[in-house]
């Protein structure tokens, strides 16, 4: 089990005790071309902390909301907003005003912290926000030129921290959900613990020796974890790159000799193309890919190219991270493993029993971290009797390692973001030229999926590349670029049901 004492603050767990801890000299952090140790952390995030208490007024329980690429700022920001008992909820770049809103109206959040360079779709957010009041500006390159940097550097090196209970809430996580209105899930102080003395501990078995490389963004949980958590709870490095494109994720490894990498499978195939090439990456020791699936091939190049398995596994962002994953010692390709320490997992039969082994059913699961919706939103679909009901299909097989079938909703996984298809839907209705459309997944060998939209269109628009590129200029411009459908196919009607829903699936089995 997992053991913690009553008062638990996660900032103070992966920083100052830390340094307690005789860490205080090990690089914690690489990122903007620095690298900042322990204390250099640990006193960077009491400063913060002090300015969002004493200046800005935070007091625990306030939702702070960050805006940043991953970098060695965004991670100190919010270090400092968890010491300072605050909750937390990490944002993507890319995201536009809207979509930010939608965050600030459903977590009520009142403080923002923002890369200056991202400040404009931030303010547009702002601008008659019921619940954002505070938005202050940092700097994403360390150099210290802004707001609450020039604030901090006034502050003391050492803060009280606010004495959290283990079971506070730290962290408001958000899924897109399949339509597009996403709901956030809470974690509390241990659970942030949790997911590094349990999978990170057992399955990757972090060193302070290690040297953590990656793309997932820290607003995701994969990467939170993945790129902060795992690295800091065992004194082991980060490294943090804003563009975690292939090309830099490989010089970093070469660079700092990375050891553990978190990234999608499309990325590891370029990595195997780079060594091809002569490329250095024999330092990395584990090559975890997760949030879409890991086709065999890839697998079974990295095993013949560097001897090592890739750890796939399976996480959600209502469960923190990976709960079920192969291991060095037992693993299989093309499959997702067995359930991590603390953890159990079965297949749902449509009856709601558990399936036998080798049929199809829905994945459950649950262990020591789970989802609570925040106000409660959807908890009844997602959990039952104690279980966490994930949007996925899996099959056990006799040995009891458990096999990706297919996701049970209509979630596009694109490169590894998830994006949920009726928020595109949404974007391309708002243009003049759209009467109706579908947008679905369609398999793509670089990418897992890409967004195809089968758009009808309202007359008087041509069925040309004009309008293709117009549609997906729109809804780069309305949604996080990200988004934008890289297919766009005309067509005379939709396939629909007799009660007139559109038939996503029939779309996609003519693909
Ligand atoms: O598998 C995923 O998509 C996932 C989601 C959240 C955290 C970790 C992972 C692997």
């Amino acid at each position: 089990g997992f053991d913690y004492p009553d008062r638990l603050n996660a900032g103070v767990e992966l920083t100052d005790a830390m340094v307690a801890r005789g860490f205080g000299d090990h690089t914690a952090l690489i990122g903007n071309g620095r690298r900042r140790t322990y204390k250099e952390l640990a006193d960077w995030t009491n400063r913060l902390a002090h300015v969002l208490v004493e200046d800005l007024g935070v007091k625990p329980g306030n939702r702070v909301l960050i805006r940043s690429a991953n970098n060695p700022a965004m991670v100190a920001c919010w270090l400092a907003a968890t010491k300072a008992g605050a909750v937390v909820v990490n944002s993507m770049p890319m995201l536009r005003a809207g979509e930010l809103t939608k965050y600030v109206d459903k977590a009520e959040i009142a403080f923002a912290l923002c890369d200056t360079r991202l400040m404009e779709e931030m303010i547009a957010c702002a601008k008659g926000s019921d619940y954002l009041k505070t938005v202050v500006g940092f700097d994403g390159t360390s150099n210290h030129d802004a707001e609450l940097d020039r604030l901090a550097l006034e502050k003391r090196v050492t803060f009280q921290a606010i004495e959290t209970a283990q079971d506070d809430v730290a962290l408001l996580a958000f899924t897109s959900g399949s339509t597009g209105d996403p709901k956030a899930t809470m974690h509390f102080h241990r659970d942030l613990l949790i997911i590094a003395d349990g999978y990170a501990r057992e399955v990757l078995g972090v060193t302070p020796e290690d040297v953590f490389v990656g793309s997932p963004p820290l607003a995701f949980t994969f990467g939170l974890g993945g790129l902060a958590i795992f690295p800091l709870r065992f004194g082991a490095a980060a490294t943090l790159l804003e563009t975690a494109s292939p090309p830099n994720m490989i010089e970093i490894v070469e660079k700092y000799r990375a050891t553990v990498c978190f990234t999608a499978p499309t990325a590891y195939r370029a990595m195997l193309q780079a060594m091809e090439e002569g490329a250095d990456l024999s330092s990395l020791r584990a090559a975890v890919s997760a949030g879409e699936t890991l086709p065999a091939p890839i697998y079974d190049a990295w095993k013949a190219k560097t001897g090592k398995p890739m750890l796939d596994g399976i996480g959600a962002t209502e469960m923190l991270h990976i709960f079920i994953s192969n291991r060095f010692d037992d693993h299989r390709p093309g499959c997702t493993g067995k359930p991590v320490g603390g953890y159990e997992a079965k297949v749902l039969a449509e009856d709601g029993r558990e399936a036998p082994r080798g049929e199809i059913g829905r994945l459950a699961v649950r262990g020591p971290t789970g989802c609570r919706y925040l106000r409660g939103e959807r908890q009844a679909e997602y959990v039952a009797d104690g279980w966490n009901i994930t949007g996925d299909s899996f099959v056990q097989d006799a040995e009891g390692f458990f096999h990706f079938a297919a996701r049970s909703d209509d979630i596009i996984v694109t490169a590894g973001y998830n994006v949920a298809g009726p928020e595109v839907e949404a974007a391309l209705l708002s243009h003049e030229a759209v009467s109706e459309c579908a947008v679905i997944g369609a398999p793509d060998e670089e990418r897992g999926q890409i967004i195809e939209a089968h758009v009808v269109l309202a007359a008087g628009h041509a069925d040309d590349a004009l309008t293709v590129k117009a549609l997906q200029d729109h809804v780069k411009a309305v949604i996080a670029p990200y988004k934008y459908p890289r297919r766009v196919l005309f067509a005379a009607s939709l396939p629909k049901t007799s009660t007139g829903k559109i038939q996503r699936f029939r779309l996609r089995q003519d693909g």
